[in-house]
């Protein structure tokens, strides 16, 4: 049975993750870190403890504590808070991957799963339908630690035989756990303040199109691409991976459908450049092609499920 580490357990898709692998691996099986205990769902129902992604004998320790064999590495500073903190940044991304690659490396562990994000795309990549391969000059902090991110994926998996595997998610929607600090932040919280105040500022202009996914869809993608064959994944740096793609204006017009008197307003602030240097919809027939990849759910389907759920929590 293979034993797992989830670092960064608290966040918005690391606490989703954590349920699920809980669910099918067994609570005795993972074992859920952060570097604070602010998420007390994930505190407070399996095995939790505290680690500083930056800390490689803290991972080091904790990996052998347990006997651990695969790694979740989802703790990162996005894209948003990236250009805030360029430094911190730079070091929380890049530090924390090197950590597990070496850990590999070093065969302390067998494989690794590190999500990289449409973020390493830029101004001058084609924004529409963009191919697995095409012009990469990412404008964003984060965006340039998971473009260099994936390159020492690569290269580890072909000098060290390394077990990685990564792939681009686009913004995440989901109701249990809020984003923190990333540019898509906005199609979770548009959802959060039309159950329970019925009015949102939004912080990125109407027609600004960028890919999303469900959360369910997300760490289906995530289960996927770590349980297939090995020789089935051929890209080991990243790959790209889509569902919908949808401007603040047409998630504005599906709330609608539910909540008419939903109002909205725009503001548009430092996201915006980050949010027009990234593709507005993503390629993603390597995905599809190498390990089945398959989204299920559309912007009708995250409307209802959104506002069903958060209702229950609001009202
Ligand atoms: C962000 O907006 O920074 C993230 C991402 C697309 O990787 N959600």
């Amino acid at each position: 049975m293979s034993k797992i580490l989830i670092i960064g357990a608290g966040g918005q898709i690391g606490s989703e993750l954590t349920y699920k692998l809980r669910s099918l691996y067994g609570d005795d099986n993972v074992v859920a870190t952060d570097i604070n205990q602010n998420n007390l769902d994930i505190v407070n129902s399996g095995i939790f403890e505290i680690l500083d992604a930056k800390d490689y004998d803290g991972i080091k320790s904790c990996v052998e504590r347990h006997d651990i064999d695969t790694v979740y590495l989802m703790a990162a500073m996005l894209s948003a808070t990236g250009e805030k903190f360029p430094e911190k940044a730079w070091n929380l991304n890049m530090d924390s991957l090197f950590h597990v690659l070496n850990l590999a490396r070093d065969k302390f562990i067998k494989k690794i799963f590190w999500p990289s994000s449409i973020a390493v795309f830029g101004p001058t990549t084609p924004t529409k339908y963009t191919p697995q391969y095409t012009i990469m000059e990412p404008s964003t902090v984060y965006g340039i630690t998971k473009q260099v991110g994936e390159r020492w994926c690569e290269y580890y998996y072909n000098k060290y035989d390394v077990d990685v595997r990564s792939i681009r998610y686009p913004g995440i929607i989901s109701w249990k756990a809020l984003p923190g600090g990333g540019t898509t932040d906005y199609a979770v919280e548009i959802y959060h303040e039309a159950v329970k105040t019925k009015s949102y500022e939004c912080f990125l202009k109407p027609d600004t199109e960028l890919p999303m996914m469900f959360m369910d869809d997300a760490i289906k993608a995530t289960l996927d691409i770590m349980a297939a064959q090995s020789a089935d994944i051929k890209i080991r740096s990243s790959y790209n991976l889509a569902a919908i793609s949808f401007t603040p204006k047409e998630v504005v017009e599906s709330i609608k459908k539910q909540i008419p008197e939903f109002n909205i307003t725009y503001k548009p602030d430092y996201r915006q450049d980050i949010a027009d240097s990234w593709p507005k919809s993503i390629n993603d027939s390597y995905a599809r092609q190498d390990w089945n990849w398959k989204h299920a759910f559309s912007l009708e389907d995250i409307t209802e499920e959104m506002i069903f759920q958060l209702n229950k929590k609001y009202n």
